[in-house]
């Protein structure tokens, strides 16, 4: 379902479209929500001064405590009577962050889902194995609608209970299959555990996201599944999955559908806009969402857009791997570094699993960074080169444990958390 007219379209007409539907949003939010016609009095800016994609820095950002100081509804622009569906992300502290869908909303999340599952290389008549969670979270349903949408046959496994998931592998012999990466890792455990070999498996795609990863984990996934692996990006603010999707021919960044997100690049610390090619914080504005839309959301996720490749047709951006999320962020003796610089050093040692853990500690008022990493091999020698790699590529000192296989925490079906503070529990 590779659709020209949209994935395609001239730049001049797609900038064009971008800036009719940006005004028309703007619009929108200050006639109908409040909190908006707040913050841009706050600011001293109309809906009427956007007259070009470059006025668009003049509004103010969207952030997480926007959302959870309007909860539940309070930036929903339709009646409660015409919601259709609600999603909410549990965050780690403080109240839950609720996004609202009507029909349209719910058309245009299976649109951008059913393009993502078809760069990825979904094609109807497929098998699609969804191994997403179903529920509050967005990723079962969303994937699970665009997939209905573009011709799969979905089955709803949901994440966990892993054996299950390999015996419907086995038995249904699915060529699709998504979920986050850790759990395709474990998925492919199982299956090697159960006699498997990569060749003897139907599946052909795996469409992975929903927390960070890279091409070191990429390689992992495809040699042991046997499958073509794209990074599907997306956030319940936004709509949930199916903000970009990389192609599968390609897989060099995901693409972003502009005609329905409008990227933005911004300094982590000064929030001006960076050029294309830069690495700052990623803000989105969903311009074609009716029942909450969100101007300038701050997704704390940090990456680079990187101009269309004309090979696939598409006049698009892509984004690139999620480099760390500014939050995540470790400071490190003055240095900044993200869980992925660390994970793409030791994806260099052939002896080194995809299995890791970072663990921050505090002695006195130094912090220390502790690599786990699983390893065939747990002698002190591997260990020291990893260390010393580390020190010579993102020039940070870190200790390194080599662990034993299955030693450290598995993904259970959902997103995994690598890094573990301790900083603050003395
Ligand atoms: O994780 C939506 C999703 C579901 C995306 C399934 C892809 C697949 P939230 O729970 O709201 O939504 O979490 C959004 O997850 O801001 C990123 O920090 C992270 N994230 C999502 N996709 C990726 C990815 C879903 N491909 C937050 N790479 C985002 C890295 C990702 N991080």
């Amino acid at each position: 379902m590779f659709n020209p007219t949209a994935e395609a379209m001239p730049l001049a007409q797609l900038r064009a479209l971008q800036l009719e539907r940006l005004q028309a949003t703007v619009q929108r939010l200050s006639e109908r929500v409040p909190a908006y016609r707040t913050k841009f009095a706050e600011v001293g800016v109309t809906p009427d001064e956007l007259k070009t994609l470059g006025d668009l820095h003049r509004f103010p950002f969207t952030r997480k405590s926007d959302l959870r100081d309007s909860y539940p509804f309070g930036l929903f622009s339709v009646p409660r009577s015409e919601l259709r569906r609600i999603h909410a992300s549990s965050g780690t502290t403080g109240k839950a962050t609720v996004v609202g869908y009507d029909r349209n909303d719910l058309d245009v999340f299976a649109e951008v889902v059913a393009r993502s599952l078809y760069a990825a290389g979904a094609r109807p008549g497929m098998l699609f194995h969804n191994a997403y969670g179903y529920g509050l979270f967005t990723g079962g349903l969303g994937t699970h609608a665009g997939g209905e949408r573009l011709g799969l046959g979905v089955v709803p496994i949901s994440g966990g209970n892993t054996d299950k998931q390999v015996q419907l592998i086995e038995d249904f012999g699915p060529e699709v299959i998504a979920c986050t990466p850790s759990y395709a890792l474990v998925l492919a455990e199982a299956l090697r555990r159960r006699g498997h070999t990569p060749e003897s498996l139907s599946l052909r795609y795996a469409v992975l996201g929903a927390e960070p990863w890279s091409d070191t984990m990429r390689r992992e996934v495809e040699t042991r599944l046997g499958v073509k692996a794209t990074n599907i990006y997306g956030l319940s603010e936004i709509i949930g999955p199916g903000v970009s999707n990389e192609d599968v021919h390609e897989q060099q960044g995901s693409y972003l559908w502009e005609d329905h997100f409008y990227p933005e690049i911004v300094g982590p610390d000064t929030g001006e806009v960076l050029p294309d090619g830069e690495f700052g914080v990623l803000v989105l504005t969903s311009m074609t969402r009716t029942a909450m839309p969100v101007l300038r959301y701050w997704t704390g996720d940090i990456t680079r857009l990187l101009p269309a490749d004309n090979a696939t047709g598409r006049t698009m951006r892509r984004m690139d791997f999620i480099q760390g999320r500014s939050d995540d962020m470790i400071i490190l003796r003055g240095v900044n570094v993200y869980p992925s610089q660390i994970e793409a050093v030791f994806g260099q040692f052939a002896e080194l699993r995809p299995h890791y853990q970072l663990v921050l500690s505090r002695t006195g008022i130094m912090d220390e960074l502790l690599l786990k990493v699983e390893s065939g091999r747990t002698d002190g020698a591997l260990g020291r080169e990893v260390v010393q790699r580390i020190k010579a590529q993102i020039g940070v000192s870190v200790t390194c444990e080599l662990c034993e296989d299955g030693s450290l925490p598995r993904s259970e079906g959902g997103k995994l958390k690598r890094v573990l503070d301790l900083r603050g529990a003395r």
